[in-house]
């Protein structure tokens, strides 16, 4: 199962992240675009182009079929879908394995799992994973809630089971609203999902995101490469990621790691994946598993040095993990900050002309975008428009890196998160790590006033 040629089902950052990867082990690659993304660095870098449709992401990076043909008629003998657009789809997995075409991402079965949040966190409680308590499953019925929600206490947090990503989610805060926001939670969900499935957990109030990186090579050997934070959100979007976690010591990332691993090996795992939890007081909550990249894995590439979309072409093609646990060493400090062209007070989208680029440069700072002068930004896609990741050997030494890339940083003609970037990093409670996944939203009001 030798990789020689991998279509690149992505645009943007990822795209050209993946090309690298793929150059780097002396893989040709074939970019696809939309006509609005002609002009796109990933289209430029790339060995072949093709064209699969219009702007609007249905027609043509969510288009299945223009997909599979480019990959045909360019002799792509192995897929990258990157994150977001085909990434989680279990049936374009099977459709690329069918064509008889290297699917770089985990077994259709095991995305298909884990894309049913009620699937998903069964599968994860059998697996040993900790979990949020509440409903074994799906409830339907109201005195079923009733007495889940009377067990483990209000509040209580109703999910959707087709959701994820926030979406399709109520805090009920006693019994007298439980009807009425089941009610409300089925219906979004189906509106929504086309699928009402609702379930029911503990609700925490003041928890942080911590998400463990794992690593498969579906025959039963899985590696953990450490933890992200990613408490500092803004309506489920993460702003700044960092890894290690502020509030995790040696002893507390093995275990974990090693409970995720243990998982990861039990089930077969292949490829790149990550186990989301909630921690508050110490403990861990399962809540999702991503079998995907992420946007944030550079923080763990560099605390570890190990390029992960290598290990993804590596396990894709049959190889085993370049990599055993006791070889995985975590050495110092990496936050990452998202640039969105956005404006950084309303956070309105900003789409436009690039007129001048200049990405920070020096000691251990990475910037992963497709950005340059002249290039026009396109409104029809996600605003993320660079990542700037910063390594240090502290977390102190790392953020004043952080500060000094952040001033070098120059993107003109659109408006974009830097300065949002600049003002929260001299935030006492984010200096000092102390911050939950509220923190940010709570910090956004009190800077209006
Ligand atoms: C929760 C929760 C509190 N308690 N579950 C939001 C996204 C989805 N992945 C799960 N989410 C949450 N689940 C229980 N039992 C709070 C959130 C949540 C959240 C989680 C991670 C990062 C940011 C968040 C922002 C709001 C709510």
């Amino acid at each position: 199962m030798s990789i020689s040629r991998i279509l690149i089902a992505n645009r943007g950052e990822i795209a050209l992240r993946i090309h690298r990867a793929a150059h780097e082990m002396g893989i040709e690659t074939v970019a696809v675009h939309s006509t609005a993304d002609a002009d796109a660095m990933h289209v430029r870098l790339a060995d072949h182009a093709v064209c699969i449709g219009p702007p609007s992401a249905t027609d043509s990076y969510l288009n299945v079929a223009n997909i599979i043909s480019a990959a045909e008629v360019s002799h792509a003998d192995a897929i990258h879908p990157g994150y977001g657009f085909l990434s989680e789809n279990a049936k374009f997995a099977e459709i690329v394995e069918a064509h008889d075409i290297a699917w770089i991402g985990p077994k259709p079965e095991h995305i298909r799992t884990m894309g049913d949040k009620v699937a998903a966190k069964r599968t994860a409680g059998a697996l040993g994973l900790p979990l949020v308590p509440g409903s074994d499953g799906a409830v339907s019925e109201i005195g079923e809630a009733r007495a889940i929600a009377a067990e483990i206490g209000y509040p209580v947090i109703i999910k959707a089971a087709s959701g994820g990503g926030g979406r399709g989610m109520k805090v009920c805060e006693s019994e007298d609203q439980l009807e009425t926001l089941m009610q409300q939670a089925g219906n979004e969900a189906k509106a929504a999902f086309g699928d009402a499935t609702v379930y029911i957990e503990k609700y925490l109030g003041n928890p942080r995101h911590i998400e463990f990186q794992v690593f498969g090579d579906g025959k039963g050997n899985a590696i953990h490469l450490g933890e992200r934070d990613c408490s500092l959100q803004r309506r489920h979007q993460k702003v700044l990621e960092e890894a290690p976690s502020p509030v995790l010591g040696e002893e507390d990332r093995m275990r974990m790691g090693e409970v995720c691993s243990k998982a990861m090996r039990d089930m077969g795992y292949r490829g790149a994946g990550t186990i989301e939890f909630l921690w508050e007081n110490g403990e861990f909550y399962f809540i999702e598993m991503n079998t995907r990249l992420q946007v944030e894995h550079p923080v763990t590439e560099m605390i570890t040095g190990i390029d992960l979309v290598r290990e993804q072409i590596r396990i894709a093609a049959g190889k085993p993990l370049s990599v055993t646990q006791d070889e995985v060493e975590f050495k110092g400090h990496a936050i990452e900050c998202r640039i969105n062209a956005e404006d950084p007070f309303d956070f309105t989208p900003s789409p436009g002309k690039i007129t001048y680029y200049h990405a920070a440069g020096g000691m251990h700072v990475r910037v992963d975008s497709g950005l340059y002068a002249g290039y026009s930004i396109p409104p029809y896609y996600d605003s993320m428009i660079a990542k700037l990741i910063v390594y240090g050997r502290d977390r102190e030494r790392c953020m004043m890196r952080l500060k000094r890339a952040l001033e070098e940083m120059v993107v003109e003609g659109v408006k974009t998160s830097i300065p949002l970037h600049q003002e929260l990093l001299q935030q006492d409670d984010v200096k000092s790590g102390n911050y939950s996944i509220k923190w940010l939203e709570e910090w956004l009001k009190t800077r209006e006033a």
